[in-house]
């Protein structure tokens, strides 16, 4: 993988620091191919990569579609309207002082907390039917995808990952994102020239808490996951997949097999990326643990039982790009 390193400069404590910087492509699974060739592919996917890309993935267009635009026409409102928005939040991540050339929208991805968009002022009629549908379809396919995991795992009991996202107190969260471009309109011309960096960490680097993630982004690239660490891997928007990637729930319920990889979003100099998460969570009182077919002598139990409560109130209490899940480790 030698070859593509390029240096980035330092500009402001957001600017990304020299890194080596390393494309690739990410594994693409075709959900419409046979059976047992997608659960191989798959779980060679999330050891080695943790991320992979979806095709034939079931989610309608139009639903895609529909729920791209209502983000993009909730992110041309006034700031002064967004920020009336309880979940929007601008530059602020989290509690503890992380900071990233962002703004968002955060909403819990259960029917209860959607349909209560619709008593909100300064929201179109059909916001909430649109996120529901649009959760609906992302849910079903992120349990599709957690049934064929475990198959491919042979664990006989498949919807052992799948029923905790289905249950009507899941905790999954649903996140527009919106990168702005960050080339600096008062920029002198020599400044604007392709050589010149003026990419920032949009959402800095961290591995997502639950157990797995389904993403959709425009067609401006910003996504980049680490495999090695100091070593960034752009990956390349593809508009006709979704891209899916393994969270620190699920490599702690597959003993480590499966890869919760660290990843970041940057901007672009010119382009407004913007993309929406949906992130699979389990009931607050999930208990969280390998099942037995995964936990041998020869590899005997990586993790620490623990609730999802007790994970989440660990990922709220510290930094983004902290290791929370060595916490859990045996020793
Ligand atoms: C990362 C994944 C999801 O976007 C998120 C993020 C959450 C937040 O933005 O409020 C966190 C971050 C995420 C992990 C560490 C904590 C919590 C910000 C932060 C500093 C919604 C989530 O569940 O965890």
């Amino acid at each position: 993988m030698d070859g593509f390193g390029l240096d980035m400069v330092v500009a402001s404590p957001i600017s990304i620091k020299s890194e080596k910087i390393l494309p690739i492509d990410l594994p693409v699974v075709d959900l419409s191919r046979e059976r047992s060739m997608v659960t191989k592919l798959i779980v060679r996917a999330c050891e080695e990569y943790g991320f992979f890309n979806v095709i034939n993935h079931g989610v309608p267009c139009d639903t895609i579609a529909k729920m791209e635009e209502a983000a993009s026409d909730f992110f041309t409102k006034p700031v002064a309207q967004k920020k009336q928005l309880p979940l929007y939040g601008c530059k602020n991540i989290g509690f503890n002082g992380d900071m990233g050339e962002i703004e968002y929208l955060l909403l819990s991805a259960n029917p209860p907390s959607i349909t209560h968009f619709n008593n909100i002022s300064n929201m179109p009629s059909n916001f909430s039917a649109t996120v529901s549908a649009y959760t609906d379809g992302v849910r079903e396919l992120a349990c599709e995808i957690l049934e064929l995991m475990a198959e491919g795992l042979g664990v006989p009991d498949i919807w052992f990952l799948s029923r905790l996202i289905r249950e009507v107190d899941s905790d999954s969260v649903l996140r527009f994102n919106h990168y702005p471009p960050t080339l600096n309109k008062d920029c002198k011309d020599k400044d604007k020239s392709p050589s010149h960096n003026h990419t920032k960490v949009g959402f800095g680097e961290h591995s997502d808490p639950q157990i797995l993630t389904i993403l959709r982004s425009n067609d401006v690239d910003g996504l980049q996951i680490s495999l090695q660490d100091g070593v960034w891997n752009p990956v390349a928007p593809d508009p006709s997949a979704f891209c899916v990637n393994v969270g620190d729930l699920l490599q702690v319920m597959t003993n480590g097999r499966f890869v919760s990889v660290r990843h970041r979003a940057v901007t672009n100099s010119h382009k407004s990326r913007m993309s929406v998460a949906y992130f699979g969570g389990p009931p607050l009182d999930a208990c969280i643990v390998a099942p037995s077919v995964l936990v041998t002598p020869q590899r005997p139990s990586l993790f620490k039982p623990f609730t999802w409560a007790e994970y989440k109130k660990v990922t709220y209490s510290m930094r983004l790009g902290e290791r929370r899940i060595d916490l859990f480790r045996n020793c």
